[in-house]
């Protein structure tokens, strides 16, 4: 287990099984804009020691595996002044080899969480299944197939082709659970019309769930979708256009692979003058806290 280095924070809470809550650091460097990012991801981690428990934001520090972060370490994700990686499971060998400062996304977090024994994961939007053919399956939806953590996320954005993530997910056996809906959320907006088949009410029904999932011998994740708030949410009839939009440009200038994720958040930013931002902003506050109260109550169930 030596090959994540913990923060002694981070250590502390383990080794005392206290509660911790995992945050990537592809959304810091990929995902906002500079400096909203930084100020986000500090904002996270305070958030999370005032409810109760110990933020491990997780990423790659010059080759190093590392489970939380120092403030310069998150200064270096955020300010774009040296190139970050982008890292997802297959990237791991290559950048420990070249010493290389890496984010991660939702899928190597996930790994890393588990390598460090962290169970609790908070995020604002999973990858999935794009739209069109082009074969593009984000890793995250496999990594829940195979890695036992749970991720609280605000659903999957409708740049993604949505039923066909929420099939991937149902085929590879992983639960998608509402939180406090049975409606798939669509990040920006509450509503996709797709439907779940489970839900939790509250973070104790949260971690019943995680533990009768693992204990029964499980070892792939769990995914909770938690909806945007309505006084957050963005109007479906006037986002929907401007995400047709940037997919339709991403299309034409031949964005692929792992740029195009970061590309279509961007050009949302910039199409909608900042307020898919501010909801960016506010889903990742609220999926923040409510992976803090599950982790609080898994820690003590
Ligand atoms: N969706 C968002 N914001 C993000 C991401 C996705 O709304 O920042 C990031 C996450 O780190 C996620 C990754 O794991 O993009 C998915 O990238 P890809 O589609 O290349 O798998
Ligand atoms: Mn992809």
């Amino acid at each position: 287990m030596t090959k994540v280095i913990k923060s002694p924070e981070v250590d502390a809470a383990l080794k005392a099984g206290k509660p911790v809550v995992a945050l990537e650091s592809t959304v810091i460097s990929h995902g906002l804009p500079w400096p909203d990012n930084l100020r986000l991801a500090q904002e996270l981690e305070s958030m999370i020691r005032k409810i109760g428990a110990t933020p491990a934001t997780i990423a790659v520090m010059d080759g190093e595996l590392r489970a939380g972060l120092s403030a310069e370490d998150l200064v270096r994700l955020a300010d774009g002044k040296t190139p970050v990686r982008k890292i997802s499971r297959r990237d791991f060998g290559s950048a420990v080899a070249k010493h290389q400062l890496g984010a991660t996304t939702v899928a190597a977090t996930m790994l890393v969480a588990h390598w460090a024994g962290i169970k609790v994961f908070a995020t604002g939007g999973i990858g999935g299944v794009h739209r069109g053919q082009t074969g593009d399956v984000s890793a995250d939806l496999i990594e829940l197939s195979q890695t036992p953590v749970a991720v609280v996320c605000a659903g999957a954005k409708s740049i993604l082709d949505l039923p066909r993530t929420l099939e991937w997910l149902e085929t590879f056996g992983v639960p998608v659970v509402g939180y406090q809906t049975l409606e798939f959320p669509a990040f920006y907006t509450p509503h996709s019309g797709l439907n779940l088949v489970d839900c939790v009410e509250n973070p104790q029904q949260a971690a019943a769930l995680l533990k009768a999932h693992w204990g029964l011998g499980l070892t792939n994740g769990v995914l909770f979708t938690v909806p945007i708030s309505e006084v957050d949410a963005l109007n479906e009839a006037d986002i929907n256009p401007k995400i047709d939009q940037a997919v339709a440009e991403a299309e034409r200038q031949g964005i692929v692979g792992k740029d195009i994720t970061p590309f279509l958040l961007g050009r949302l930013v910039e199409i909608t003058g900042g307020e898919s931002l501010q909801a960016n902003l506010a889903l990742l506050r609220h999926n923040t806290q409510v992976a803090a109260e599950i982790a609080i109550a898994l820690a003590q169930s």
